[in-house]
């Protein structure tokens, strides 16, 4: 491998714009040689101040192009297939923002792509494995420090969505992330998932339901609930609270300066997972270039990506029968054992 990864982002939307600043800021042995968006505009503004970076509309050129060596998928989940088997194809380092693909079927197609080449080239960006509280949970749970994990209790608030956001996006862009949190934790998968829905706010757009209560069951009994709300307005929460044998630990409450100024007391609550996932995505994006540098990968795989994919769908039809739906997977490939 190169000393230095030329990556192409493909995408330079909100996430996109993210990672082009950190790649060109704070990551070291890797840079932004080439930005893609079908908005040739924002392309432009996203490499401006870049040296040697270009600005594409198209996907497959940034791939080809001799300079590039590695990519960064951050345009929205239904985009991610093609471009996936194209960079495997090329045999390069490839970060894919999560999710890997909308569906269980697509993201088992691209497990399969990468089994046929033999190694693993994908990282899928689950940042919250990289946050320092959710990696001191999950190092309490494996050193069983409290004895065996009883339940986890996860909240995880936006302060509000576009109208775009679906009803299944609770689920597949959002509850994503915790069916992720919750295989890191319990080192388990997840083997069915309910859906409850229950008084709603007025606040969320047409044709969503909002707040949603999922529970979920891992392999060996592990219960885990989430209350996802997506459009609670006081700012960006996302935290989790686990109960063992010997003991209660949280994390994700609020944190920095408490205040008493004013005639008020307290502190600032972030506004979005840019700020409150900023440092995990910082060591997220340094694990994923110092790994690539190796010729590995440094954080969760296609096999996480394919099998929060058949999550989500588990979560998606318990969405709209409200059973409790089982979680179907195919046997793990020893690639990713
Ligand atoms: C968004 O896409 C994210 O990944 C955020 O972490 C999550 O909190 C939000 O609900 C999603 O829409």
């Amino acid at each position: 491998m190169t000393e230095k990864l030329r990556v192409a982002v493909i995408g330079a939307g909100r996430m996109g714009a993210d990672h082009i600043a950190r790649l060109h800021t704070r990551i070291h042995g890797a840079e932004v040689a080439a930005v893609v968006d079908v908005d040739a505009a924002r392309a432009q503004a996203a490499i401006e101040g870049i040296d040697g970076a270009v600005a594409l509309t198209d996907a497959a050129e940034a791939l080809d192009n001799g300079d590039v060596n590695a990519v960064l998928i951050a345009t929205p989940g239904f985009l991610h297939e093609d471009i996936l088997l194209s960079a495997l194809a090329r045999d390069i380092p490839i970060l894919c923002e999560k999710p890997l693909t909308p569906d269980a079927e697509s993201a088992w197609k691209i497990v399969q792509a990468e089994e046929r080449l033999g190694h693993k080239r994908i990282q899928v960006g689950f940042m919250r494995r990289f946050d320092d509280e959710y990696a001191a949970l999950g190092r309490i749970i494996r050193d069983n420090e409290l004895g065996e994990l009883l339940m986890l209790h996860h909240q995880h608030r936006n302060p509000e969505t576009p109208a775009s956001f679906t009803n299944e996006m609770l689920i597949n862009d959002s509850v994503v992330h915790e069916f992720d949190a919750i295989r890191f934790f319990t080192g388990e998968e997840i083997t069915s998932v309910q859906v409850r829905l229950g008084k709603a706010t007025k606040n969320a757009p047409s044709g969503q339901h909002d707040p949603q209560h999922v529970l979920i069951e891992t392999e060996s009994g592990v219960l885990a609930d989430v209350e996802i709300y997506v459009n609670a307005k006081f700012g960006y929460e996302v935290a989790t609270q686990a109960s063992f044998e010997e003991g209660v630990v949280s994390i994700g409450g609020d944190r920095g300066p408490y205040t008493r100024s004013a005639g008020r007391w307290g502190g600032n609550i972030t506004a979005g997972f840019e700020e409150r996932f900023g440092a995990a995505y910082d060591t997220e994006i340094q694990s994923w270039v110092d790994a690539a540098l190796r010729g590995e990968v440094g954080g969760p795989t296609a096999w996480d990506g394919y099998a929060t994919a058949a999550c989500c769908e588990a979560g998606v039809e318990a969405q709209k029968n409200g059973e409790k739906v089982t979680v179907r997977l195919k046997a793990k490939p020893a690639l990713y054992n």
